[in-house]
């Protein structure tokens, strides 16, 4: 016999869909407890709802409120070896205080002072950094030390030794978006301590992998094999800002170029397949033009939304916030959502959409269209 006991607690219920509660069916579910058994009927409506039932719930987290306890936790806890980084993660109210923005994905503030190193550690979990404000710190992947500055989107796939070192006498802070609930429920990861230094403590202004691929349309011929995640450790922001802004400007011109009217929109993408930087995340921004309103959509798979400038309104699921620079909030599987702006509006979002895609699980739906 294992010496862990059953787990299983079964209640009798007087309900549709339940079997007539009698003496004889609480001993029933007495025995089933003991051998570590559920029957189905109890849980249906749990498993298999009629769409999508998000455990995870729309919350917004405000940057005022991330940036000044991030900073506090810089007074008061030291960065290294061990705890690894100084990180507060987004804990989405429905997952029962696990630090999971969604049942997927996570999303953290990072915070390192002046002249401190983040340590070198690899682990199989994907991640990028994005960076909403500020600039001064060098991620250092496999070697190649990366500047972080305001509006780069950064990403860094598993198994890649990686550190952080600040250079500047300015503290700074990012975001970190990473697979690690996703890879917890599967059970995949594995984690490594790299040398207790840095070794590579450059500044470069270019990156290795930029002078190597952040040339568009141009392919090394050294590098013609498929990369299952982005050689590019570097997506800059001047890059990212003109691409939108010519999707407005061709749509005043006359092209067809946005996604909706006054929505520029693009995709982070793995240079060497056209597909999502990272098998299991994909990261996007979208700019709404002023005076815009977007679609409601929704779609099957969860989203993580950082404002990057501007400012405006947002529907999630039934709830409604006006939103400024730096809020992150959360779109659950399946729940409505749709943005609107006077101003303008930058927004950065990150999402499972390339696990939900690769198991043909995608399904959206938008307002007005039939599915
Ligand atoms: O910077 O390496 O937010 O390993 C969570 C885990 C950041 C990082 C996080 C990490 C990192
Ligand atoms: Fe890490």
């Amino acid at each position: 016999m294992s010496p862990i006991e059953s787990a299983v607690k079964l209640e009798v219920v007087d309900a549709p869909g339940q079997p007539h509660p009698t003496p004889e069916l609480a001993e029933l579910y007495r025995g089933l407890e003991v051998e570590s058994l559920v029957p189905l009927w109890t849980e249906i409506g749990d498993l298999m709802p009629g769409a999508p039932d998000s455990s995870a719930v729309a919350h917004l987290w405000r940057w005022k409120h991330l940036l000044a306890l991030a900073e506090r936790t810089g007074d008061l806890v030291p960065v290294g070896r061990g705890g690894e980084r100084r990180v507060l993660a987004l804990a989405n109210p429905g997952l029962g205080g696990r630090p999971f923005a969604t049942p997927t994905l996570w999303a953290a503030i990072q915070y390192l002072k002046p002249f401190e190193d983040a340590p070198v550690h690899r682990h199989t979990q994907h991640a990028f950094r994005f960076v909403v404000e500020g600039e001064g710190v060098w991620t250092v992947v496999n070697g190649d030390p990366v500047a972080m500055r305001r509006g780069d989107f950064l990403p860094q796939a598993g198994w890649n030794w990686h550190g952080h070192h600040n250079v500047s006498s300015e503290p700074m802070a990012w975001i970190d978006g990473l697979d690690i609930p996703f890879a917890r429920h599967v059970e995949s990861t594995f984690f490594e301590f790299g040398p207790d230094e840095i070794e590579q403590r450059e500044s470069p202004e270019r990156s290795r992998s930029e002078r190597l691929w952040a040339h568009p349309g141009l392919r090394p011929l050294t590098q013609l094999g498929p990369a299952a995640a982005t050689p590019l450790l570097a997506y800059r922001w001047e890059h990212t800002d003109r691409a939108l802004d010519e999707q407005l400007a061709l749509e005043a011109e006359g092209y067809t170029a946005t996604l909706e009217p006054g929505h520029a929109a693009i995709r982070y993408v793995n240079p060497t397949s056209g597909g999502d930087v990272m098998r299991t995340l994909r990261a996007e921004f979208h700019r709404l033009a002023p005076d815009t309103r977007t679609a409601t959509r929704r779609e099957v798979g969860s989203s993580v939304f950082q404002v990057f400038d501007g400012g405006g309104t947002v529907d999630v699921g039934g709830r409604r916030w006006d939103v400024e620079r730096g809020d992150l909030f959360v779109v659950p599987s399946w729940q409505p959502f749709a943005a609107e702006t006077a101003e303008g509006l930058d927004l950065f979002r990150f999402s499972d959409a390339p696990i939900i895609e690769r198991l043909d699980l995608d399904r959206v739906e938008v307002e007005g269209t039939t599915p």
